[in-house]
């Protein structure tokens, strides 16, 4: 079937199902995200179809603290979407696990009641020991589910470390979720969510501690340079989701994530991204043996290893 495929298609650079990617047809978009993922054949001919999709959907950001509810208000934001026409794709970015660890799982089952919907793409990306990677990974799968026809998507992180911050910087909207519980300015101010949200949603409203929450970080908020909006949010039951969604889109035509910065980060993402992958190809194609060479040096103590890698690049650089 696959083989037929390709023979009726004359340039291997352009895979048949591309069209259907661009369309929004889900089994395309997984396989184009699949390729992305795993730098596969086609991962260079995907991004560029996605570079040269002429829509873009709005990509929301969501990240927080572990248990926070993240994934819980994101299944209910998805539902929201879909009950207003919209179709979604969603992105789960788990630095902490090696492979698919519990909280993939976990997220799997709380998107269960969308899995039977086509106008529901989940996927799920664990870090395989090198967080840079999974940051440049995340925001080339974001981009090449933005470009597929879907009107949202959703990239949920967890924590709010210098990778998760790389990954919202891709998103136009960013969404920090906070749980209630005691000294919340004060690790939010730490935390650094202040500079990275445009929206904070106290999620768990049903919860005592919500209000005292909520208070301490609209104040915490209103030190901020651009005070983000603090919403309040029930995700279990979906008090407050219509009103974030709403909060978000407002946000999302708003001129100010619009603005040429937001678009200007994201392109030099996509910048390094790719002098990643092109760096990551060269090394791979390099001759073993001039690695050989180096490790021999480094064995003399003629170079330390920082010296011997950068010998390295340069050699693949320089296709040797
Ligand atoms: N009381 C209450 N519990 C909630 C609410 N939303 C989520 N939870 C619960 O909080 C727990 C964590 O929810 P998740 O959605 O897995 O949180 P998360 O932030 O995605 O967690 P990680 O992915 O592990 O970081 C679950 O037991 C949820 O049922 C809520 O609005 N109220
Ligand atoms: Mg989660």
């Amino acid at each position: 079937m696959l083989a037929a495929l390709m023979a009726t298609n004359p340039n291997p650079s352009a895979p048949p199902w591309l069209a259907a990617f661009l369309g929004g047809e889900r089994a395309a978009l997984a396989r184009a995200v699949t390729e992305v993922e795993n730098d596969g054949p086609f991962a260079a001919a995907v991004l560029a179809a996605a570079r040269a999709a002429p829509a873009r959907a709005m990509v929301v950001g969501i990240t927080g603290a572990p248990g926070a509810g993240k994934s819980t208000l994101v299944g209910a934001y998805v539902g929201e979407l879909r009950s207003r026409g919209l179709t979604v794709a969603v992105l789960a970015v788990d630095p902490s696990s090696p492979l698919t660890g519990g909280a993939l799982l976990g997220d799997r089952i709380r998107m269960s009641r969308h899995a039977g919907d086509a106008g529901v793409f989940v996927r799920s990306l664990a870090s395989r020991g090198h967080l840079g990677g999974l940051a440049r990974n995340a925001a080339l799968v974001a981009d090449v589910m933005a470009s597929s026809g879907r009107d949202v998507v959703v990239v949920e992180t967890v924590g709010v470390g210098q990778s998760e911050i790389e990954i919202a910087e891709l998103a136009d909207v960013r969404i920090v979720v906070w749980a209630p519980g005691a000294g919340d300015d004060v690790q939010a101010a730490k935390a650094g969510i202040l500079e990275i949200a445009d929206l904070i949603v106290v999620n768990k409203a049903d919860l005592p501690q919500a209000a005292a929450t909520e208070a301490a970080l609209r104040s915490a908020a209103s030190y901020a340079a651009a005070p983000p909006r603090v919403l309040t949010t029930a995700a279990l039951s979906g008090r407050g989701v219509p009103a974030l969604a709403d909060a978000a889109a407002a946000l999302a035509a708003g001129h100010d994530v619009q603005s040429g910065e937001r678009a200007r980060q994201r392109r030099r993402r996509r910048l390094l991204g790719e002098a990643e992958r092109f760096a990551r190809m060269r090394l791979a194609a390099l001759d073993g043996a001039v690695a050989d060479r180096l490790l021999a040096r480094i064995d003399t103590g003629e170079l330390d290893l920082d010296a011997a890698a950068q010998a390295l690049l340069q050699a693949a650089l320089a296709g040797d």
